[in-house]
């Protein structure tokens, strides 16, 4: 007999625990590395990357963003300054196609630093997904943060697969930080239900599940989870600043990847949003369409 398993109502996050995110660190064995994202489901490298890999995504974004979201001196920061939106509103869809066509974006999942780490969780040559994300989190869109969720059923996808998010700027409580559920790979793939926010869909959080992870974000700091945690970000609550990171997805190499996966992010609603929009002003060539021949597409 299947003993039912409560559930927690949607967006009921008040009566939750905090617990900093566990650091791990390249310098590790590899062994613990493997253990640790077994038992939680998740590595947070705290200043993984360099700012040399991290500061052209960031500056890049903001050369996009401007006038709309721009860089404080004084708070470390971007802020907004006009009126707040969020992913697949009409500005965000005219922006984000130019955040897309951005060569750092793509190159730093494909860096030998980041590689590294892919390579510690899937512990053989990794993948990488030809689908990078980035993230705009603007004030005064409560309750359009990402909801908890699961790669698995995002990305139609096995347990091999990890999520891979970097934060590009430091980002404080206030900000919307990225927030796991330890261990909650563990319980399979959740039923879901439609909800506002990033990608639509909200997963089944079980009562007992009332201890979550979170740390204030530093530059550089990466975060790889499984396909299976469950994570969401909290709300932008400040009064100006706006988050920026990015993200992706990658799987031992020869694991199946699923064709969703394989155009750009948003390219199924954005006209405009193709593979030769992105690649029309790189001045490098290795990494385009560097997925054609992989051998495990479906
Ligand atoms: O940064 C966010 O708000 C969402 C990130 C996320 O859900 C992911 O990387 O899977």
């Amino acid at each position: 007999m299947t003993v039912p398993v409560a559930v927690r109502p949607a967006g009921d996050f008040d009566a939750v625990v905090y617990e900093p995110l566990q650091h791990s660190f390249l310098t590790e064995d590899a062994a613990v590395l493997r253990q640790r994202f077994v038992r939680d489901g998740y590595l947070c490298f705290p200043q993984g990357l360099a700012e040399s890999l991290t500061a052209p995504v960031l500056q890049g974004m903001l050369d996009v963003l401007r006038p709309h979201i721009v860089w404080d001196h004084t708070l470390g920061a971007p802020v907004l300054d006009g009126e707040p939106f969020f992913e697949s509103d009409p500005l965000w869809d005219d922006l984000y196609p130019h955040i897309q066509a951005l060569e750092p974006l793509h190159q730093l999942f494909h860096s030998d630093a980041v590689r590294s780490m892919m390579q510690a969780v899937a512990g053989c040559d990794p993948f990488v997904y030809p689908m990078k994300m980035a993230r705009i989190a603007t004030p005064q869109k409560l309750g359009f943060e990402t909801p908890p969720h699961q790669d698995a059923h995002s990305h139609h996808t096995g347990p091999s697969m990890a999520g891979i998010w970097v934060g590009l700027h430091d980002a404080g409580e206030s900000s919307g930080r990225l927030t796991l559920l330890p261990g909650s790979h563990r319980r399979g793939v959740r039923p879901v239900h439609r909800a506002l926010g990033v990608g639509g869909v909200q997963c089944e959080i079980y009562a007992d599940e009332t201890t979550w992870h979170v740390s204030d974000v530093q530059r550089g700091d990466v975060i790889i989870f499984h396909a299976q945690t469950v994570h969401r970000a909290q709300p932008n609550t400040d009064a100006r600043r706006v988050r920026l990171s990015a993200d992706t997805r990658f799987c031992p190499y020869g694991a199946p990847v699923f064709s969703t996966n394989l155009a750009p992010h948003h390219g199924w609603r954005i006209d405009a949003l193709d593979w030769d929009f992105v690649y029309r002003s790189w001045d490098s060539s290795g990494l385009q369409y560097y997925w054609k021949d992989y051998p495990a597409l479906f």
